[in-house]
């Protein structure tokens, strides 16, 4: 590949940046720059980029240095994550978005939010640079260390015009090869007889207290750790519903300690595609617990389709997850998490204990984990 060309230099300006994860979903007009950053960077691959917000976040909390590079579309796809978890905790992540619906745009689909994109940028209170051509590069550079030194969000829209003219390695189509699927699935799902609460407080009481960590779902199940027991390995989430297992993800991909994930079931739900890079990475030292109550429990017990229709162990396993588990008792449970079990899924009562509210602020949350990771 020529070195001089547009996404050498793109390449060159994130390795000197220092980055270490590239989360990616593609755009046909950076489909030269995604080959050269795979090739050169540790890349993961998404499947909405909301979740590379979350799997990013978890790489910086752990002391990584992410970068996300989309379309400009994915950034309709992300907004509440970078104002609740971005802004909210004072995490920075550079995001490249390849700037569809306005310079040489055929496609109808995109104009409608690509032209409004600095719009409802500066309305999120998201910075964002804007780079018209191959001149203006270094806007890149200043846009990534900007994002870093400042913590917080900042989008790059890139014109197409950019990488116009040169002459580049079309990719290769990938050869598909034959592949079986051996899935034999079967479990009996018992009346429930845990809470939420002995379930936590059976997970403090196993782990390694001093070593692992805790991230903890938004609601009730944070609040429900922290009443049990507090302490600097435990991430405790505000918002950002359907994230917390892509920010285990991440921090389990850039940290050799044990992750453990509090999720729910109304917040696996709404993200199941965090189950999907789950499966794609697995990493030895993530467990995701699924506290299943059948009930959006921290907004009054509505129900959700697990009593029903959807089984969250099969559908791990069918997200590529290989070693699930259930459990409905503390002796289940105690025994799935000394195995370490990728997934586990608790079958528990929809009880809320009354508990108080977390006393520290998004960015003291941040501050003290990443601290004693540090430590
Ligand atoms: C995008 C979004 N939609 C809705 C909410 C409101 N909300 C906060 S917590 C929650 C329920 C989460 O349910 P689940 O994951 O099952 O956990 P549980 O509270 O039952 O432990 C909802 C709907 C939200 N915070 N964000």
């Amino acid at each position: 590949m020529n070195a001089d060309t547009p996404e050498r230099k793109v390449v060159d300006i994130l390795k000197q940046n220092n980055i270490d994860i590239a989360a990616t979903l593609p755009c046909d007009r950076i489909k030269v720059l995604l080959l050269l950053i795979a090739r050169n960077i540790r890349t993961i691959p998404l499947t909405r980029e909301e979740n590379g917000i979350g799997i990013c976040a978890g790489v910086y909390l752990g002391g990584g240095r992410p970068v996300m590079v989309i379309q400009s579309t994915g950034i309709g796809n992300m907004i509440n994550a970078l104002c609740s978890l971005n802004l909210t905790y004072d995490i920075p992540i550079p995001v490249i978005a390849s700037w569809r619906g306005v310079y040489k745009e055929s496609i109808e689909a995109q104009w409608q939010l690509g032209r409004r994109l600095p719009e409802i940028l500066a309305a999120s209170g998201i910075k964002f640079t804007i780079i018209e051509s191959i001149k203006e590069i270094d806007k890149l550079d200043e846009a990534i260390k900007e994002s870093f030194s400042n913590s917080h969000p900042h989008v790059i829209l890139v014109s197409p015009a950019v990488w116009e003219g040169y002459a580049c390695e079309i990719p290769e189509p990938l050869e598909i090869c034959s592949r079986s699927v051996d899935l034999e699935f079967s479990r009996s799902i018992k009346k429930p007889v845990l809470t939420r609460y002995e379930a936590i407080k059976s997970i403090v009481e196993t782990i390694d207290d001093t070593g692992d960590i805790i991230v903890a779902n938004l609601g009730i199940p944070s609040k429900e750790l922290f009443e049990i027991r507090d302490r600097k390995l435990n991430f405790y989430m505000l918002g950002s519903m359907g994230l917390v297992s892509s920010i285990g993800l991440g921090l389990s991909i850039i940290q050799k300690k044990h992750v453990y994930v509090i999720d729910g079931d109304g917040s696996l739900l709404m993200n199941p595609n965090a189950l999907i890079s789950i499966g794609e990475y697995p990493a030895p030292n993530l467990t995701i617990i699924a506290i299943d109550n059948a009930s959006y429990g921290s907004t009054g017990n509505q129900q959700t389709c697990t009593q029903s229709l959807i089984d969250l162990e099969l559908l791990a396993k069918a997200s590529g997850i290989k070693h699930t588990l259930k459990a409905h008792s503390l002796d289940e449970l105690r025994e799935a998490l000394l195995l370490k079990a990728q997934f586990i899924h608790v079958i528990v009562k929809p009880v809320n204990v009354k508990c108080k509210e977390i006393p520290f602020s998004a960015n003291e949350i941040k501050k003290r984990f990443m601290r004693a990771l540090e430590a």
